[in-house]
């Protein structure tokens, strides 16, 4: 299987285009943009895990070292498509277009943290496990049926796969050829379950084959190989081709939240070896300076816009005032069931005193 499912690279790792044909469309604005987004991805990351230690934001579960797997992707769609993230997924959230303010409002509880602005797609993070997969083949469905050329891309990690939804999803998309990109980052754990323990496939991609789905295994850390082999297959389902499963091969360099100590289930010098190996950002920057283009003060503007649009939407989250635990009953259903109002009367009578 994996010699079938062998793993698509453009950029290796020491920074050299591996995939010529492509040259003519790789511009140095793109490689910057890539870069660029990128940046802001990784210093957004840094900083919520910064306020997490500091109390100013709850439990966060972070991305580091998955950037290009997320905004690689995140660029293969078009305004109107649909975005399905699970909680990992910030990095391509904000990439499509949701706003720094709303991304730190859902880590402090905030409804407004799930609601993306005005003409962006982007559902709220889902946090069980695969449950995402079957929201955005029925979106995708449902698209085919008004007959729009509208798709979904959908994100979830290694670990999903395992779940029954996942296959629900991918059998369902794949009989009614609905119009969905099925984003794998395979990350090598679902939280301390290494993927050599959690399947015995040795492959994400070759599940596909069983739905007769094409799939790809790609390198998560190549922004470039991302962003093509996404873009291929969006347009496929923009054609009315049906889905693709994609599995980009990546890892996380952190936790797998700010409540998780790897340490216990890993030897973490492996993400100490792979910051000076695989790193996406490291890549591109190595593959600018074998271009001659790298461009040390073109870095530094760049860490201050974005450290200044960072600052700003702190402040303004800070702003709002402290999110109401009241909400949650309000936001399950549109009309809320009895059960609903009894674990809300309950809630209600601890916070009298009653309980
Ligand atoms: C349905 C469901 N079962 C179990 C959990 C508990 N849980 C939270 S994260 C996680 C691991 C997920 O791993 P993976 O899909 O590989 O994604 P990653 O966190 O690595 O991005 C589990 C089992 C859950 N959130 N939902």
């Amino acid at each position: 299987m994996l010699e079938r499912f062998p793993v698509t690279q453009y950029i290796n790792e020491d920074g050299e285009l591996i995939k010529q044909e492509v040259q003519e469309e790789l511009s140095l604005d793109l490689v910057k943009m890539f870069y660029e987004k990128m940046l802001r991805a990784r210093m957004m990351d840094k900083k919520c895990v910064n306020l997490q230690r500091q109390g100013k934001i709850g439990t966060y579960v972070q991305y580091e070292g998955q950037e290009a797997a997320q905004v690689g992707s995140a660029l293969a769609i078009e305004e109107g498509d649909w975005m399905f993230p699970s909680y990992r997924d910030h990095a391509a959230t904000m990439t499509f277009g949701h706003s720094l303010r709303n991304l730190l409002l859902y880590w402090v509880g905030r409804i407004e943290g799930g609601i993306p602005p005005e003409g962006k797609n982007i559902f709220p993070p889902a946090v069980p496990i695969a449950s995402q997969l079957l929201h955005a083949t029925g979106v995708a469905w449902a698209e085919k049926k008004k007959n729009t050329d509208r798709v979904s891309l959908v994100y979830f990690g290694d670990g999903a796969t395992s779940e029954g939804d996942f296959h629900e999803g991918l059998n369902f998309a794949s009989v009614f050829k609905a119009p969905v990109v099925f984003l794998n980052q395979n990350n090598g754990y679902a939280i301390s379950v290494p993927t050599e323990k959690q399947m015995n496939s040795k492959t994400i991609a070759q599940k596909g084959l069983g739905y007769d789905i094409p799939s790809i295994r790609i390198d998560g850390n190549d922004i470039l190989a991302v962003f093509i082999e996404t873009k291929k297959a969006v347009d496929r389902a923009r054609r009315g081709e049906g889905p693709t499963l994609i599995e980009a091969v990546t890892w996380r360099y952190g936790a797998h939240t700010t409540a998780d100590d790897p340490s216990k289930y890993r030897d973490q010098s492996e993400s100490d070896r792979r910051r000076t190996t695989t790193d996406p950002l490291l890549r591109l920057e190595k593959y600018m300076k074998n271009e001659n283009s790298w461009d040390e003060e073109w870095l530094a503007s760049m860490e201050q816009k974005i450290t200044n649009e960072i600052n700003t939407a702190i402040s303004e989250m800070k702003d709002y005032p402290k999110a109401d635990i009241d909400q949650v009953f309000s936001h399950v259903f549109e009309k809320p069931t009895w059960t609903i109002e009894q674990q809300r009367e309950h809630h209600m009578s601890i916070k009298r005193g009653k309980v």
